[in-house]
């Protein structure tokens, strides 16, 4: 396929390039973390959403390489923030599968400096299908990296995850949000949120794009939100032109 050939061409060009999407506080809509985001700068197809290319680079592998560059760039970019935001990185059960993830997470910090605390891997529920989930998600802690379970509530069982495996946060599905004027999915987002103050991890509302919709994971106790009411995935103002170069 052309697009597998470019694919290996843009690792070693150095097209990508991560955009950033801010998570605020519910109270202050204060930036306590930005969620990079994967995008392809494609020479002639112009700018690739990661929805094009990421199943690729996980049925190819290459989402090994891939993925130990977004989070040395993450790292990288994290560190220079003056706020102390988190950076939340994406990471896929595919990733997990062909490669090395400890090794990659370790030479990112050590590379940049930044803090563990202030790294946070966002992990779905297909990833803790993998046989060795559990032990990764250990190593990880010991690390001292946050781990939330992302698109909570989509997967198949739910519930069980948040039994077998410690988070430091959940981030409701936008799923929910987009239907959180229904009661019962109100009713859903309440107990949720109840859930994860019994296990002390913080609890995020994904997708918010309306004031009503902010005003309800609010009054439902939500204490991080994210979306594009508050702003939309966006390259790092300042972002160096030089190229961070893909090894
Ligand atoms: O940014 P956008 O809404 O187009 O992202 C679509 C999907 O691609 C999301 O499910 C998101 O989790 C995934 N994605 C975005 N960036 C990354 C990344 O850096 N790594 C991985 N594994 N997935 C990503
Ligand atoms: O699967 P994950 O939760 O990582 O997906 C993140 C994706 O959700 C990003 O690609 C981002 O563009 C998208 N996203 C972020 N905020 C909103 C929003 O308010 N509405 C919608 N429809 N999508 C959003
Ligand atoms: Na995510
Ligand atoms: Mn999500």
């Amino acid at each position: 396929r052309g697009l597998e050939l470019d694919l290996r061409l843009a690792l070693q060009r150095g097209e990508f390039e991560l955009h950033y999407q801010p998570i605020v506080t519910a109270a202050e809509r204060r930036v306590v973390c930005r969620e990079a985001l994967v995008r392809w700068r494609h020479p002639t197809r112009g700018l690739v959403p990661p929805a094009a290319f990421i199943p690729l680079a996980e049925e190819t592998g290459l989402i090994e390489r891939l993925g130990a560059w977004i989070l040395r760039r993450a790292c990288r970019d994290a560190a220079a923030w003056t706020d102390g935001a988190r950076v939340a990185v994406n990471v896929s059960a595919a990733q997990v599968r062909h490669g090395p993830l400890i090794a990659a997470v370790q030479s990112a910090l050590r590379e940049s400096g930044l803090a563990a605390e202030r790294l946070e891997l966002e992990i779905t529920e297909s990833l803790l299908i993998e046989g060795e989930a559990a032990d990764l998600l250990l190593a990880l802690r010991r690390l001292g990296v946050r781990i939330a379970l992302d698109d909570f509530g989509t997967g198949y069982s739910s519930l069980s995850y948040l039994r077998r495996f410690s988070f430091d946060a959940i981030k409701i599905d936008r799923s929910f949000i987009a239907d959180i004027a229904d009661p019962d999915t109100a009713a859903i987002v309440r107990a949720v949120v109840g859930i994860a103050a019994q296990l002390g991890a913080t609890i995020t509302a994904e997708g918010i794009e309306t004031e009503d919709q902010f005003a309800a994971v609010r009054r439902e106790g939500c204490t991080e939100v994210q979306g594009y009411l508050f702003g939309r995935p966006v390259p790092l103002e300042g972002a160096p032109a030089e190229e961070m170069r893909i090894e």
